[in-house]
């Protein structure tokens, strides 16, 4: 056998595998697995398939379809359906929510905010279903729900900007717009229309989780494969009976930092790590423009940032009676 390093991976052949059987009484309408594919094992497992649909996979693609279909539609409408337009200002074209004007009105005219809603409500629900398959399909297999709850904290969040966040301020038009820069205007102007959100704590917490998401899987996944030669990979194997692998991985941290994780215990750090950062960050908008109108000016009241030297200029947005 070819000894393997980051750059030789293993391209597995073989018979094709349908996966374990699961309970015979419930419906089980796998699909494939269909064959190999040299290009898909230079990133992941060679096989396609099998897939499983089921009622919640087909409903949430579905309502998923249904929403990139009236977003498509949408952008199309604004270039003329021009097909060439279409595709040149994609990335700059975007479906807004509807004005201030219609607060938390559920349809208001589909031009003016009512194709947003509708996207909004498919969009919602298909994430919805597709959460509860991530759910069903890991009970299924008698498998730990750990995915469906990590992925629950990314909802948290998603639902915190569209629908939590602008249901607590009274108006749909607090929420994102469906657009490839235009979210990204959206993200900008949230920052400086609330004070800049430096100052927010939950987002510099978000941050660090997010740092630490990536520092943690960068060092998760170079130990694992230093360690490869010494049967590294096999982490159940290495974990329920400490092998020479798991041995040296730990004394490598060890030594270098004082202190290491276990096998098992890298993956709940992980896990947390993933987790706060979505949850902390939904924490953190959901402040925003509800408890806090100013993260600048907050900050300065608890005495983490120096206010400026008086200059005459006032924040509007601080004067009584401002619209918040
Ligand atoms: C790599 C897994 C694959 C997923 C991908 C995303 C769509 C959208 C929709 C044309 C890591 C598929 C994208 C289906 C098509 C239309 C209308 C995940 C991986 C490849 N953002 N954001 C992106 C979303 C928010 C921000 C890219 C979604 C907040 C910044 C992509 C949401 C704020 C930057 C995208 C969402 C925010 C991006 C790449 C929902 C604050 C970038 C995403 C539903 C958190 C980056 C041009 C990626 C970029 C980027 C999608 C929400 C900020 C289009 C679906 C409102 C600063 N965002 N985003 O790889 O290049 O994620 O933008 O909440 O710099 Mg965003
Ligand atoms: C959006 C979770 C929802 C997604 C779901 C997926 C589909 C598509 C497609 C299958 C991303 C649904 C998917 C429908 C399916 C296919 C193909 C996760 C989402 C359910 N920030 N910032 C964060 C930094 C600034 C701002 C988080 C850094 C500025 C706002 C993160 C910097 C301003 C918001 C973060 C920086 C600003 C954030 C996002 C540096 C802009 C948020 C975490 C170095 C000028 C969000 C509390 C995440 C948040 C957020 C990082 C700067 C604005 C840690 C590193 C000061 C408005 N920022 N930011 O995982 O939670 O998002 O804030 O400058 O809302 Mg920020």
């Amino acid at each position: 056998m070819a000894y393997q390093n980051i750059f030789t991976q293993v391209q597995l052949r073989g018979e094709l595998e349908p996966g374990v059987p699961i309970n015979p009484a419930e419906n089980d309408p796998r699909i494939g697995p269909f064959g190999f594919m040299y290009w898909m094992g230079k990133i992941g497992g060679t096989q396609l398939g099998p897939i499983y649909l089921g009622t919640l996979g087909v409903a949430s693609i579905i309502c998923g379809g249904i929403a990139i279909l009236i977003i498509g539609l949408n952008f199309w409408a604004q270039v003329n359906w021009d097909p060439l337009q279409f595709v040149r200002q994609l990335f700059w074209l975007s479906l807004e929510p509807p004005p201030a004007k219609y607060g938390l009105k559920v349809l208001p005219p589909l031009h003016e905010g009512g194709w947003f809603m509708i996207t909004g409500f498919f969009l919602t629900l298909s994430v919805l279903f597709w959460w509860a398959r991530t759910y069903r399909r890991a009970k299924a297999l008698g498998m730990g729900t750990h995915v469906a709850w990590a992925f629950a904290s990314a909802i948290w969040l998603f639902l915190v900007l569209g629908f939590i966040r602008p249901l607590a301020m009274g108006s749909w038009s607090e929420a994102v717009p469906y657009g490839i820069f235009s979210h990204l205007d959206w993200t900008a102007g949230f920052s400086i229309r609330y004070g800049n959100l430096f100052y927010n704590p939950f987002h510099a917490l978000s941050i660090v989780f997010l740092y630490g998401s990536t520092l943690l899987f960068a060092i998760h996944g170079a130990t694992n494969l230093a360690v490869g030669r010494y049967g590294g990979e096999r982490e159940i194997e290495q974990i329920t009976d400490r092998g020479t692998a798991s041995e040296r991985a730990a004394l490598f941290w060890r030594w270098t930092m004082g202190f290491n994780a276990t096998m098992e215990s890298i993956h709940r750090w992980a896990w947390w790590f993933a987790v706060l950062v979505t949850l902390t960050g939904g924490i953190g908008i959901l402040l925003t423009g509800t408890v806090v109108d100013n993260w600048y000016l907050w900050a300065v009241e608890h005495h983490f940032a120096l206010a400026y030297p008086a200059t005459g200029v006032v924040d509007p947005a601080t004067l009584p009676g401002a619209p918040q």
